[in-house]
């Protein structure tokens, strides 16, 4: 064989070899999963977005893989649920407080006191009602998986401590970009401002606002703790995450892929919650450690910020339905007189 010859057969034999090898790596050419988040990589969260990749590369034999990407890299909360309903991002976490412009059933988690404990959030957030919420975003572009635990939300600001209703006026305070915040601290008498979470450390920093308001875990991850001196304990709201699919994405799936991620959002979940109570039991005791003057409010001025704060009720019965109002309200009365 002359050696033009020889190599044309070698190519030939090659190419034979690399066809069927080019179809094989596409077929198993992973499914890219950008999964966008607010807070740091160190904190509750981060730690929860890290258990679901984990869990979802393992079910699928490493056929789908989830980038996590925190830090609002990807964007604050609101930009990331347009990228999802768009298509250009496949997955976030974020606080339901920040998906009310597009759905507004999920203000009925910012119902100031809805949950006196975290028993009663888990009940009403996983069962019938949750689900009832979560199934109003489909019909918006979004799929809703689980609900994780921001937390009960607390006080701090850079003025002075909070130990009656008064000491709030006139303080400059940060609230998500959802109205019902933005009505609650208004009542209450603070020049309420609202910011996406991503701007909120510089800020505070920069003193553009005096305060903010989020569960111990996130004050004490975010180190809010150098740039606020006051940290007063309100649990004024019980504040959920919610794990979000783009559903133009989630439609493109098989039944296994979904379910994969699906089983993978509810043992984050588990995780998510377990983890973020022992964190928070020992984040109070943290944040004095780091220079924090922290204090409760006297039973009288809790009472009497609850009764102000539950004033804007009426406008959230009305905004998600008062059939979903009375539902959740008859469901409470049951958790807690049926024992
Ligand atoms: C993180 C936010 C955060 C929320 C806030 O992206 O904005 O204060 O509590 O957790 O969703």
């Amino acid at each position: 064989m002359t050696l033009l010859r020889r190599s044309l057969v070698a190519a030939a034999a090659a190419a034979a070899l690399l066809a069927p090898l080019a179809a094989v790596a596409q077929d198993i050419k992973p499914r890219l999963i950008r999964f966008g988040y607010g807070l740091n990589e160190q904190s509750n969260q981060g730690r929860a977005v890290k258990i679901f990749a984990e869990q979802v590369e393992k079910a699928s034999g490493g056929k789908m893989r989830v980038r996590a990407i925190g830090a609002a890299a990807l964007g604050p909360d609101v930009q990331m649920q347009q990228a999802l309903i768009g298509g250009a991002q496949e997955m976030m976490v974020g606080s339901t407080a920040t998906l009310v412009g597009i759905s507004k059933e999920m203000a009925l988690w910012d119902t100031p006191f809805l949950f006196n404990n975290a028993k009663e959030a888990d009940t009403i957030l996983d069962g019938p009602i949750g689900q009832k919420v979560m199934d109003k975003l489909p019909e918006k572009g979004l799929v809703g998986l689980v609900y994780w635990e921001n937390g009960f939300r607390n006080l701090t600001n850079s003025k002075r401590p909070v130990n009656k209703l008064e000491d709030l006026d006139g303080i400059k305070l940060r609230v998500m970009q959802n109205n019902v915040y933005l009505d609650s601290f208004k009542t209450l008498g603070a020049n309420a401002v609202p910011l996406p979470f991503s701007e909120l450390f510089s800020a505070l920093e920069t003193k553009t606002v005096d305060g903010q308001e989020n569960p111990v875990n996130t004050i004490l991850s975010s180190k809010f703790f150098e740039v606020q001196k006051y940290l007063s304990v309100t649990n004024h709201v019980y504040s959920p995450w919610i794990v979000m699919v783009s559903k133009k994405w989630w439609d493109g799936l098989s039944k296994d892929e979904q379910k994969i991620l699906l089983d993978a959002a509810r043992a984050s979940r588990d995780f998510e919650r377990k983890d973020t109570r022992e964190e928070a039991a020992r984040a109070l005791a943290d944040l004095k450690a780091k220079g924090m003057q922290v204090n409760e409010l006297p039973a009288a001025e809790a009472a009497r910020m609850r009764d102000k704060l539950t004033k804007v009720n009426a406008s959230i019965g009305a905004s998600v339905g008062m059939d979903l109002w009375n539902e959740t309200q008859a469901a409470l009365a049951k958790l807690r007189g049926g024992k």
